[in-house]
């Protein structure tokens, strides 16, 4: 009698979609820490724990500002890993308490409004393309699909252009590179809508002076794998011949600096994984060729990531030396970053390079396009928060994020074209 109640409650759970896919990798008790590092000896203890991957995640890297790293730990792990702090004198904070908690509350959320696309909660693959399917047969004259090419499971990659007249300038936006961090393609879904729909006279402006080019989910397998298997997925999901461990990071998979300077690595477990080689990944190779071929067409662009609430532009291999318009650079940012901390949410962005800012990376899409395509103007977004919920963003922040993308924006491209670019 028990057993039928259960499974009822089963049944009547999984029904009203609370019960997630059985085969989903749970993480009850899994904890996130904020520690604090003092010194080199404790970053290297940190960092070898990163690729020890059934028992840590690194959810944010080592920032060479806040002096921190956010890792997420197996319960199991705990003893082990309270003793590996208290022997290097590391100084933590617990971020999340339970991991599994905040997927659970996010999937709860997600069944409030299962009917239109709105932006209250996060959408799969599936329905992601099936509104932009929409999209496209709603604004035909504006609207047209782009098609950069197939991932490693084969999966088509989409983007759509938007333009509403000939010989503007390009702006192109990839976002969801990276797997877990679903803000991206709900803020990039949103933009797209905001570009079509809006009647703010800014807006409409921004809309009718750029050709836009936006990618809303790049890395297709992992996003899929996020949703159905493993929340906290961040790579691609290609097998490694000689390693157990799957996917490279796609944001270090592009050829500029691959693999230099400790800004990747070369251990498949790692999530910062470079790949085999420059372009192994399909998705970024696909990409660099799109964007090859494609290069007249856009004088700028963006990459969608999150967290930590940064704007990042070039170099991501050298924190001593920066590019020739830094300076404009810098301005945008600022530009960006007030625009966004004036709204009533106040929130606060940090702009500069990425390996001044935050921590060295090679091989990302942003540097590539920078270096390669020789484009002056290249930003990588990192979303909110700066690691209360990290990349389990509840929905009910999804629209003031975008909110804030769309200030920020304004701003930026604002400044930029006073500065006689765009
Ligand atoms: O490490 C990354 O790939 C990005 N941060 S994340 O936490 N979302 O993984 C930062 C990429 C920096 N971008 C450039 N170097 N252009
Ligand atoms: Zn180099
Ligand atoms: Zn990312």
């Amino acid at each position: 009698m028990r057993l039928l109640w259960l499974l009822l409650t089963v049944v009547a759970l999984a029904s009203a979609g609370v019960l997630q896919d059985s085969t989903m990798k749970r993480y009850d008790n899994f904890k996130v820490y904020k520690l604090n590092i003092q010194n080199k000896i404790q970053l290297a203890a940190i960092e070898k724990l990163g690729e020890l991957t059934k028992k840590y995640n690194v959810w944010r890297d080592y920032d060479r500002n806040t002096k921190q790293v956010d890792i997420m730990v197996n319960p199991e792990e705990m003893p082990y890993f309270q003793q590996l702090l208290k022997l290097n004198n590391i100084t933590s904070e617990v971020m999340v308490e339970n991991v599994q908690a905040l997927i659970d509350e996010e999937q709860v959320t997600a069944t409030a409004d299962s009917t239109t696309f709105g932006w209250t909660k996060y959408y799969e693959l599936e329905e992601i393309q099936a509104w932009l399917d929409e999209v496209l047969a709603n604004y035909p004259t504006v609207t047209e699909e782009f098609i950069v090419g197939q991932s490693y499971e084969g999966r088509t990659i989409r983007g759509i252009k938007i333009s509403h007249k000939t010989g503007n300038p390009g702006i192109f936006i990839e976002s969801n590179i990276h797997a877990r961090e679903w803000i991206t393609s709900a803020s990039a879904t949103w933009f797209i809508n905001e570009l079509l729909t809006s009647e703010e006279p800014d807006v409409r402006n921004l809309a009718d002076s750029y050709d836009w080019y936006i990618i809303p989910v790049f890395n297709v397998d992992g996003f899929e794998y996020s949703h159905r298997k493993d929340r906290m997925w961040r790579k691609t999901r290609q097998p490694h011949a000689t390693n157990d461990c799957v996917g490279a990071d796609a944001n270090r998979n592009f050829d500029s600096h691959w693999l230099e300077s400790n800004g990747a690595s070369s251990n498949p477990c790692s999530e910062t994984f470079a790949g085999d080689q420059p372009g192994s990944e399909p998705e970024a190779k696909a990409l660099t060729e799109f964007l090859t071929a494609n290069q007249d067409k856009f004088d700028a662009y963006f990459s969608f990531h999150s967290y930590g609430q940064y704007l990042l532009s070039p170099y991501g291999h050298t924190a001593t030396e920066f590019p020739d318009n830094y300076d404009d650079i810098l301005a945008m940012g600022k530009a960006f970053a007030d625009a966004i901390e004036a709204l009533p949410y106040g929130t606060a962005y940090r702009y500069g390079s990425t390996a001044f800012v935050l921590y060295v990376a090679t091989g990302t899409s942003v540097d590539w396009v920078f270096n390669e395509l020789d484009k002056k103007i290249g930003f990588t977004i990192e979303y909110r928060d700066t690691g209360r919920y990290g990349f389990i963003l509840p929905p009910v922040q999804i629209i003031p994020n975008c909110e804030e993308l769309l200030v920020g924006m304004l701003a930026l491209i604002e400044q930029a074209k006073a500065l006689g670019y765009l």
